[in-house]
């Protein structure tokens, strides 16, 4: 079979790094942390972001070779491609999803020359109906069936339909207009959709059901019993509820919906944060003009990303960075370490976007991968993780490289000195002195007070939790989800672990029923001893 993509083993850098990997650059030595030229030289700005990593094992010479393996792969060029609607979610010989990958459309608004213009066309109607339908609320033009106006969004939705919008609503609380509340239910457990209803005025209470598929069991229970609940409090759903879903799904039934908006077959659910999936819910909250300044930070940095020089790519530097550590050094996890109470869910986001596009063992000729791919990803904000599991981070047996994130100011602007310093200066000065700590660890006699050092950062810092630098960090890390893809060369973009999970609970529910008289095993053992 000739492969047209290669994993990064049977590339001639594999040996150079295989190679540097048996000496990689000491941070414990004396001065290496001091030297300023060292920082300013392993630094890397996108944008509003600025990546620091004099942190990492690193050297020139390391660099060199991630770059001429980033060539050999042609790892930009597949960005490139993917961007213009190439078929990338496949797997070649066998039956896939055969679809293009085009989340990047939906946030390439902004220049003349869309790279995929037919995409971008589609995305741009969607957000017109947006605008229109923010813009009737914000006149007061639709209320709730009882004649009140909306001040209070529900959103219903999991996994990919959950985890992205959740993350980046919680990131930009402190932009939010005023008197606009939001509630997410995710989950099947009664008591998620319990709590919620306990704490709305359903009069005043909009419900965005969002499903790609629209068939999650998950998503459609809990449209279920909200409606129900409507229906008891006097309300009509069809005026209260909301649809994002795919063309042509079964939620496609805009007679049951005040609303319906779109979203389309080449956008992965955990890449739909800038598709209606994450914008309707957001737009509710901050208002289009936010919405927009989130595209736009996220449109720049795709558009960057195509650049071909590794030391000037800060997401494709990201991704080799996470490549050197995972396959050369060894490390199993990373930890993603926001010092940012606004990005407090964003590590849960990238558990999923991460470790569901790459968490794969077969390589995009369904062969199976000889290499380690995807690491397993995790983390809370600090400083709140320092005072639990930075022990582990210092002196365990795992060494975790930890992906730092900060911004130089506050969101809400509010802050006060305390002792002679702000807090945000305690947050920044927390975050630099871990990341130095991890690397330059600290000799001593007494063996349980000595820290080995050696243990690989890097920091990703922005001025400001703004819209636009959150739509940026957003689209970095799809980048670099997606860049580590190419270089394992798995299909960064499907999810048969997922659907399964889909396909084994509705399948025993449905045995339930018969379990008891047909003596069905699996069915039988669920209902006696699981159900009770
Ligand atoms: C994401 C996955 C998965 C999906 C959910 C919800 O990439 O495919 O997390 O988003 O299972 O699916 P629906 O949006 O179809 O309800």
């Amino acid at each position: 079979m000739t492969s047209t993509f290669k994993g990064l083993q049977h590339t001639a850098a594999y040996n150079s790094l295989l190679k540097l990997a048996q000496s990689p650059f000491d941070l414990t030595g004396t001065g290496v942390l001091d030297d300023e030229e060292r920082w300013r030289r392993f630094s890397c700005t996108m944008g509003d972001w600025r990546l620091f990593y004099a942190t990492e094992r690193v050297d020139e010479a390391v660099i060199d070779a991630l770059q001429a393996m980033a060539d050999e792969q042609r790892l930009v060029a597949q960005f490139a491609a993917m961007r213009r609607g190439a078929v990338l979610n496949r797997i070649e010989g066998f039956e896939s999803e055969n679809r293009q990958v085009l989340h990047t459309a939906c946030r390439d608004l902004f220049s003349a020359s869309a790279a995929m213009a037919a995409a971008s066309e589609e995305a741009r109607r969607e957000m017109d109906k947006l605008r229109h339908f923010l813009d009737e609320l914000q006149k007061g033009k639709l209320a709730g069936s009882l004649g009140q106006p909306f001040d209070t969004m529900i959103h219903i939705g999991i996994g990919g339909s959950d985890l992205g919008p959740r993350a980046m609503l919680e990131a930009m609380r402190g932009l939010a207009l005023s008197g606009r509340k939001v509630h997410f239910i995710a989950n099947v457990d009664p008591d998620d959709t319990a709590r919620v209803l306990a704490e709305v005025n359903l009069a005043t209470t909009l419900v965005t059901v969002v499903s790609k598929s629209g068939t999650t069991l998950e998503t459609l229970t809990n449209e279920t019993l909200v409606r129900r609940a409507l229906e008891v409090a006097g309300l009509d759903p069809a005026r209260h509820c909301l649809a994002v879903t795919g063309k042509g799904s079964p939620m496609d039934d805009p007679g049951r919906y005040l609303r319906s908006f779109y979203m389309f077959d080449y956008i992965g659910g955990r890449y739909s944060v800038t598709s209606m999936v994450g914008a309707v819910v957001l737009g509710f909250f901050l208002g289009y003009e936010q919405v927009v300044d989130f595209l736009r930070g996220a449109a720049e940095v795709d558009a960057l990303a195509e650049e071909a020089d590794l030391r000037r790519n800060l997401p494709l530097l990201l991704a080799l960075l996470g490549i050197w550590n995972h396959n050369f050094l060894g490390h199993a996890t990373v930890a993603i370490l926001p010092y940012s109470q606004a990005l407090h869910r964003f590590p849960a986001h990238l558990q999923q976007c991460d470790m569901e596009s790459n968490g794969k063992s077969v390589d995009r000729y369904g062969r199976k991968v000889t290499l380690k791919t995807g690491p397993i990803v995790w983390g809370e904000p600090g400083t709140n993780g320092q005072h639990a599991f930075y022990q582990l981070l210092h002196q365990g047996t795992e060494v975790v490289p930890a992906e730092f994130i900060g911004f130089r100011r506050s969101q809400y602007l509010r802050d006060g000195e305390v002792q002679g310093t702000t807090s945000q200066q305690k947050l920044l000065a927390n975050l630099f002195a871990q990341s130095i700590a991890l690397a330059a660890g600290r000799p001593a006699d007494n063996p349980n007070r000595a820290f080995p050092g050696n243990r690989p950062s890097c920091i990703l810092l922005a001025e400001r939790a703004t819209a636009r630098a959150l739509g940026a960090l957003l689209a970095i890390y799809e980048a670099k989800i997606v860049f580590q893809g190419f270089c394992w060369n798995v299909n960064s973009f499907d999810q048969e672990g997922v659907q399964l999970g889909k396909v084994l609970a509705g399948g025993l529910l449905a045995r339930i029923g018969l379990a008891v008289e047909e003596g069905d095993g699996v069915g039988k053992i669920f209902v006696k001893q699981i159900l009770g």
